[in-house]
């Protein structure tokens, strides 16, 4: 549902098009996320490719895609379509759920269930307001905002205004914005930023009381924040927007002081990036994630945490060679 970056470069468009539309109709239509998790991985391995795909056999021997998908791939060579595409254009149910699961809030299950009581549109939708939860009502309410892709440069004002905000309200805030912003992106989907302070490290259970959300109000009273859509202990989801700005999803993450830098690694992402380093520490015997890099010990119970002071760390122990984060994409 998300709006794609434009593709530059990639020289078989229409194909990885194609992919991603079945990837989304898996994920949100019929909710089966492993077929959804196949089709995006063959559109990325397409989209990946300096050539242009002539044939479905061809395709299969790029990892990823197999014979199923190379049918597929044919199909459309040969007929500039996909039968099973226009099928879930023509659907009704189909259309209104995947139009319902672009509204924040709304996932596949609670889509079909408002799809079967007979929404079919946005209007439909906004009748039974008071049945949505709240973060639902702002993803309704800034439907068409959300869509829209964030320049960069909207982004760069962000970085100025909330490290400006943050540094007045407590100087040893540290703030970092990742995402595919810190992957080079000139437009993004949503802020993501990472905070982290003195006052909160690893061997404490969660931050100190408030420390989020004492943060958030003071952003929300500068205005550089404007509504809620999910607040945790470590983890706030809601939106923001600079000065003559429109609004913007963001994201907000704390971490341990002392694990910034796991931190910073997997909240640069992508995400199919992170996937792969994980299964590749797992490899080299390691386990990774948002908190941590630890040795697996060989009763197979993961070690104490790894000394990490930079990115550059963690790729040493993998033995990787140190990748820039405008190469992170997959
Ligand atoms: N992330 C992840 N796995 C997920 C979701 C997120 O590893 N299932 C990590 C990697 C992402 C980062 O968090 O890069 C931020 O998540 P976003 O959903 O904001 O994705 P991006 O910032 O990469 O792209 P976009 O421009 O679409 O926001
Ligand atoms: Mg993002
Ligand atoms: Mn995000």
């Amino acid at each position: 549902a998300k709006r794609k970056a434009p593709d530059t470069g990639n020289k078989n468009e229409d194909i990885s098009n194609m992919l991603s539309q079945l990837s989304d109709y898996e994920k949100n239509v019929t909710n089966n996320v492993f077929k959804a998790k196949a089709y995006k991985k063959a559109a990325h391995a397409v989209a990946g490719l300096d050539y242009k795909i002539s044939s479905g056999k061809e395709a299969t021997r790029v990892p990823g895609i197999g014979k199923k998908i190379g049918e597929k791939i044919d199909e459309f060579l040969a007929t500039g379509k996909l039968k099973k595409i226009e099928r879930i254009e023509n659907d009704e149910i189909s259309t209104a759920i995947s139009l319902l699961t672009r509204v924040n809030g709304i996932g596949p299950v609670a889509a079909r269930a408002m799809v079967e009581k007979g929404v079919r549109s946005l209007d439909d939708l906004r009748k039974t307001k008071d049945t949505l939860t709240h973060a639902q009502q702002i993803g309704l309410k800034y439907f068409h905002e959300f869509e829209e892709r964030i320049p960069r440069p909207e982004i760069d004002q962000y970085k100025e205004l909330c490290t400006k905000a943050l540094t007045k309200y407590d100087d040893s805030i540290q703030l970092k914005i990742c995402g595919s912003y810190r992957r080079g992106k000139e437009s993004s989907f949503d802020v993501d930023i990472l905070i982290c302070h003195p006052g909160f490290v690893s061997s404490m259970k969660n931050p100190p009381k408030n420390m989020l959300s004492d943060l958030v109000n003071f952003l929300l009273s500068e205005g550089l924040l404007t509504d809620t859509l999910s607040l945790g202990n470590v983890k706030f989801m809601g939106v923001g927007r600079v000065p003559e700005g429109k609004a913007r999803r963001v994201d907000i993450r704390i971490v341990p002081h002392d694990r910034y830098w796991c931190g910073v690694l997997y909240f640069t992402g992508s995400d199919v990036f992170n996937q792969e380093m994980r299964a590749h520490a797992q490899a080299k015997g390691f386990t990774l994630n948002e908190y941590s890099i630890r040795p697996i010990g060989t009763l197979g119970s993961p070690g104490e945490p790894l000394e990490v002071s930079c990115e550059e760390d963690i790729f040493d122990y993998l033995e990787l060679t140190y990748q820039e984060p405008n190469t992170r994409t997959k």
